[in-house]
């Protein structure tokens, strides 16, 4: 407690220092709260060892902390030995039932099935937040255990390609080093069109791809589930052919990189706009693009959660439910992840265990009507893993199964 406003007053001063001496752009700002949120972390776990106790075991300390990093900082090395994880992962055989997933037949499957199935969920919910940590972080710990993968689950700076262009960036230049790159140029006729209740409807543009990833590690990918709800150009939404989205259906990865959406919805202003909102559900309304139009300067927004999801495009890019089929998912979430760890580093206890840890019901925009969630609701990933958690365990990237931050 005592720490934690000593750091509080020390953050106050910096930004008063700030606004004193000329201002920053929008990246180096986001790059000066994410330091801030570093130090903030590790004077936190510094202050929890120096009491000198022996640590209880699995215990979060400075010496077993990970530290993810975004993608082009990663050695080739690095990055061939995540991607050659991923297509291991692939090849695995998955543990969901036939009976109840047909379609998933890897244990890359079996995330993305149970991303489908608990769709309805984990959107616009209390969970969002913390269900989708601890999927990015299974995913981790998959490649990890069963791929034999060392690192750190890396991230996507969506503000560093806003600025360099999708396909300029070593992410997706289509390299044997990259998530492979934008797909084959096809014929796309009309905007995606996307609509939520009470707001007006978004129309995005389509790219220069659409067709299936020509090159790099994911060049013979195979999407085995859905579509789900899958937005295509003209406007329609394409469910599954047999009606049922865990059925198998294969087909190549499709992308569509469009620059449009991510410079639009997901530049360095957008993120550090969201980072600034104080209460947790102005911050995860602004991310997910719910928010009433008053609060989002009169124009309707996806946010830094939809805004990627859509520059990635392609199938499953627009389709919420499948769309951890593309590999870049976990990246995605990875910079989502770190949005939210900043933000709750700026107010540490009432963002992560006080009354602006958590703010919704468990069903898709209150659709159908449910009850509020809480720190004690307990969340399943099954297939994916056997444990479970309650959302406390879960709020904090330092304690209950995690021990990470991010530079
Ligand atoms: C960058 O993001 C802000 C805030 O979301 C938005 O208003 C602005 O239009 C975006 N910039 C571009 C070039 O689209
Ligand atoms: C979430 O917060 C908003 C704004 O404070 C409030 O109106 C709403 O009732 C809260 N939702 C739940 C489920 O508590
Ligand atoms: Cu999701």
């Amino acid at each position: 407690m005592k720490l934690s406003s000593v750091l509080l007053g020390a953050l106050l001063a910096v930004e008063a220092s700030c606004a004193a001496t000329p201002r920053a752009d929008d990246y180096s700002q986001l790059q000066d709260l994410a330091k801030q949120a570093e130090d903030i972390a590790k004077a936190q776990l510094q202050a929890a060892s120096s009491k000198r106790a022996p640590a209880p075991p699995g215990k979060c300390t400075l010496q077993n902390l990970q530290i993810r990093r975004e993608w082009s900082t990663l050695s080739k090395e690095d990055r061939k030995a995540y991607t050659d994880a991923c297509n291991c992962l692939a090849k695995k055989p998955a543990k969901t039932p036939a009976g109840v997933s047909s379609g998933a037949k890897s244990r890359w499957d079996d995330f993305t099935a149970t991303h489908i199935a608990q769709t309805p969920t984990i959107h616009f919910t209390g969970s969002f937040l913390t269900w989708h940590r601890w999927f990015t972080w299974n995913m981790e710990q998959a490649l990890r255990n069963e791929c034999g993968y060392k690192g750190p689950m890396p991230y996507w700076d969506w503000a560093q390609t806003a600025n360099t262009g999708l396909t300029k960036h070593p992410l997706f230049d289509g390299s044997a080093y990259s998530m492979s790159g934008d797909g084959a140029k096809v014929q796309q006729t009309g905007d995606i069109v996307l609509s939520q209740p009470s707001l007006p409807d978004i129309h995005l543009p389509t790219a220069n791809g659409g067709g299936c990833v020509t090159s790099g590690p994911f060049k013979d990918w195979k999407v085995n589930l859905g579509p789900q709800q899958l937005s295509v150009p003209g406007g329609a939404i394409v469910g599954p052919p047999s009606g049922n989205p865990l059925d198998y259906n294969p087909r190549c990865l499709k992308r569509d990189l469009t620059d449009w959406v991510n410079r639009r919805y997901a530049n360095a202003s957008s993120v550090i706009d969201t980072i600034r909102r104080n209460s947790i559900y102005e911050f995860q309304g602004r991310m997910q693009g719910n928010l009433p139009l008053a609060e989002t300067g009169g124009q309707p927004d996806i946010g830094i959660h939809g805004g990627p999801h859509y520059a990635l495009g392609g199938d499953p890019g627009r389709d919420v439910g499948v769309s951890s089929s593309d590999p870049a998912f976990f990246l995605h979430h990875g910079m989502i992840d770190r949005a939210y760890w900043i933000w709750q580093m700026l107010d540490y206890y009432p963002r992560t265990y006080g009354d602006n840890a958590i703010n919704g019901t468990g069903t898709f925009l209150n659709m159908p009507p449910s009850a509020p969630q809480t720190l004690d609701t307990v969340l399943s990933q099954q297939y994916v893993t056997d444990q479970s958690f309650k959302i406390r365990d879960l709020v904090s990237t330092t304690a209950g199964p995690f021990c990470y931050i991010y530079l």
